[in-house]
């Protein structure tokens, strides 16, 4: 299998590289703490490594070192296509190249082969009460499949640590396979009487969620390869990628840690944002029989300031500027429907939520961040089931974070511990520098 072998030349380098590093430099000291980070989110503590992402604060993400415009151009295409094969971005997570046509076609073929979701899956997803939250079957679908993991047997029988990736890989592939499958059932089940559409094995892993999610509309599946993309990881620290790295360092096998990473993307502060802004247009749009002037979206962004609620979509604990991953949303829709309402309306609060939040004063990043239009494009093309939208967000997510996950067992990452304090301890620390 070409990722495999592809790691595996990597890995003698890698290994050595990090041996090393620990060996001859483990005391340099790279960060200190200071109390309010510790009771603020440990919020730009630098504790995590991961090679696959970086987020520059002003620059936003850069995939295995190369910006959203440069990947959209160099990451191999379908033909006729204008948004690159998901197969060929995770290969570019998971090698660190720029995949060839035929190497990100081989990842297509893996996801392909891999794609058929076993019938106890469906039969959970049915089971579950109407009105669960399609994260928590989401999230509940990944779990299930954990009696699938081929980790977790190997594990058992014993495979030697440097072994732990292969297997992990092998998981990964196939979780990752079957994730558009399940949230297009879950979405049909849901929204759409049940009515659900089987995979096309001849479409690409993108487009093939567009067809299953019944939208038969070349755009749309651009749409979703850049979807797709654009949320697939934003390095280590946020709590879907954390979580995940989290539990999978305790060696519990990637349906564990997914479905962790899952459970914290839902809540609204992080990947729940999406349907939360959607909410906010609407109801905005609602209020005012359609996009409203200036003045009045100023009025009500500062309302909801007002009423101590956050404007969702904007600000973010890293970036501060706009993020890139909004940016290449809203040319995209710019380019496809500049002059669709809701999108228009997205684009307006552009103009005017930074400027509400700078005047606040609160925010440390008034910018938009990923959140704040994605919705409007799926809106756009008939998703407007607003709950739905951080499902889409998961299926990206988990290619990131399982990449992640690969590596971390690739590299002997150990089990996560770090320690705690008292805020006896941390008075005591406070005081005697207060003392000297
Ligand atoms: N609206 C209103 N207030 C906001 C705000 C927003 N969009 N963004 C930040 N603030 C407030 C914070 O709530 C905080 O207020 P308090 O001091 O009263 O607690 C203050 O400004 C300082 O916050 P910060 O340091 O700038 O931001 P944090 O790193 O603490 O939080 C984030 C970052 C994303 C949680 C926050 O900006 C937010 O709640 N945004 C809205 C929700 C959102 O869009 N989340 C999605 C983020 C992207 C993702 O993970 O998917």
């Amino acid at each position: 299998m070409i990722l495999r072998d592809k790691l595996a030349a990597q890995l003698p380098e890698w290994r050595e590289r990090v041996r090393n590093l620990v060996k001859d430099s483990g005391d340099v000291v790279v960060d200190e703490i200071t109390i309010g980070q510790i009771y603020g989110g440990m919020r730009n503590i630098k504790s995590l490594v991961t090679d696959i992402s970086y987020v520059d604060p002003n620059e936003g993400i850069r995939f295995r070192g190369f910006s959203i415009p440069e990947l959209l151009e160099r990451l191999p295409k379908p033909v006729g296509a204008e948004m690159p094969l998901v197969g060929g971005l995770y290969y570019l997570l998971l090698v660190g190249e720029v995949p060839t046509l035929e190497q990100a076609q081989a990842v297509e073929a893996e996801w392909q082969e891999r794609n058929k979701v076993p019938d106890y899956v469906f039969a959970i997803l049915r089971a579950m009460p109407a009105d669960t939250h399609p994260m928590t079957m989401f999230s509940a679908a990944v779990l299930s499949l954990q009696r699938e993991s081929i980790f977790a047997k190997a594990y058992a029988k014993g495979i030697p640590k440097d072994r732990h990736w292969e297997p992990m890989l092998e998981d990964s592939l196939s979780l990752t396979a079957k994730l558009p499958e399940i949230a297009a059932f879950i979405y049909r089940m849901k929204y759409k009487g049940g009515d659900v559409i089987a995979s096309n094995r001849t479409l690409d892993w993108g487009a093939n969620f567009g067809h299953m999610m019944g939208i038969e509309n070349p755009e749309y599946a651009d749409l979703s390869r850049l979807y797709f993309l654009l949320h697939s990881d934003h390095e280590s620290g946020n709590v879907s990628a954390h979580a995940t790295h989290l539990v999978g360092s305790a060696l519990s096998d990637i349906y564990y840690a997914a479905s962790a990473g899952l459970n914290g993307l839902a809540g609204p502060l992080h990947g729940l944002a999406n349907q939360e802004c959607l909410g906010w247009l609407l109801n905005v749009y609602k209020k005012y029989n359609g996009v409203p002037k200036k003045e009045d979206l100023q009025a009500y962004a500062q309302e909801t300031l007002s009423n101590g609620q956050v404007i969702p979509g904007y600000g973010h604990a890293v970036l501060r500027k706009t993020d890139p991953r909004f940016t290449a949303q809203l040319n995209f829709g710019l380019k496809h429907f500049p002059d669709g309402d809701i999108f228009q309306l997205a684009a307006l609060v552009y103009e005017v939520v930074p400027g509400v939040l700078l005047a606040q004063g609160k925010a440390k990043d008034p910018w938009p961040n990923v959140d704040a239009i994605s919705g409007s494009l799926q809106y756009h093309y008939g998703v407007t089931e607003f709950d739905f939208y951080t499902v889409m967000f998961g299926i990206s997510r988990l290619l990131g974070v399982s990449a992640n996950t690969v590596w971390a067992r690739a590299l002997g990452q150990p089990i996560e511990r770090p320690k705690s304090l008292t805020t006896a301890m941390l008075e005591e620390a406070a005081q005697k520098v207060m003392v000297r």
